[in-house]
């Protein structure tokens, strides 16, 4: 599936600020795994796809997550990670991706996990710093995705823990792994 193909499948599933958002993913995705050595074609459809689910009934994801996924700690902690396990299943079962990178990256390009694949990193970091992005921080993560790969992952953890706790809200707990175990790589 060539990108074109790849947009035109995705765009009925998004808004418009969405598909848009979208784009900036795959650019910054392309140009990330160029940088750091991933497959690009893989990082071109992981971009594609890694919100594909974003505005599937939320009632619907729980349940898939219940019944067909293995990993159901998803289930408890908020409701907005959803999109990303549920969207690696809707993307395997109903476009016919089956590359388990292209899965993966799909998968935890929310929350992240420890032992990141390159290509995972790729596609988590360009879902953070994507050109349509604009909060505070960002700019130092851009400037250490042109260098440092796992630097930047670990800054954009930071950013949206801190976000999370300022706000009350539950931290997955494979977030913090990936953080601890990034930092303890840097040690
Ligand atoms: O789907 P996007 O908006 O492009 O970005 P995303 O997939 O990174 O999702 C961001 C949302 O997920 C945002 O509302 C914060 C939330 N989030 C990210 N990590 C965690 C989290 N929410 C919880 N509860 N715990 C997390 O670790
Ligand atoms: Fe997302
Ligand atoms: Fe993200
Ligand atoms: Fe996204």
């Amino acid at each position: 599936m060539n990108q074109e193909q790849a947009l035109k499948k995705v765009k009925p599933h998004l808004t418009e600020h969405r598909y848009k958002h979208t784009l900036g993913v795959v650019q910054s995705a392309t140009e990330l795994a160029h940088r750091f050595g991933a497959d690009r074609e893989k990082a071109m459809l992981a971009a594609v796809f890694h919100d594909y689910a974003k505005f599937r009934d939320k009632e619907e994801m729980k349940r898939l997550v219940r019944e067909k996924l293995n990993d159901k700690s998803f289930l408890n902690y908020g409701e907005e990670l959803l999109h990303a396990p549920c969207g690696a299943y809707y993307v395997e079962h109903e476009i016919g991706i089956t590359d388990d990178d292209v899965l993966n990256a799909i998968r935890y390009h929310t929350t992240g996990r420890p032992d990141m694949t390159v290509l995972e990193k790729v596609v988590f970091l360009a879902d953070y710093i994507e050109p349509g992005r604009h909060f505070k921080g960002i700019e130092e993560v851009r400037e250490l995705a042109k260098q440092d790969l796992d630097q930047a992952v670990i800054e954009a953890l930071k950013n949206t823990t801190s976000f999370l706790m300022r706000r009350n809200q539950l931290v997955f707990p494979d977030t913090i792994a990936t953080y601890n175990q990034l930092i303890e790589e840097k040690r």
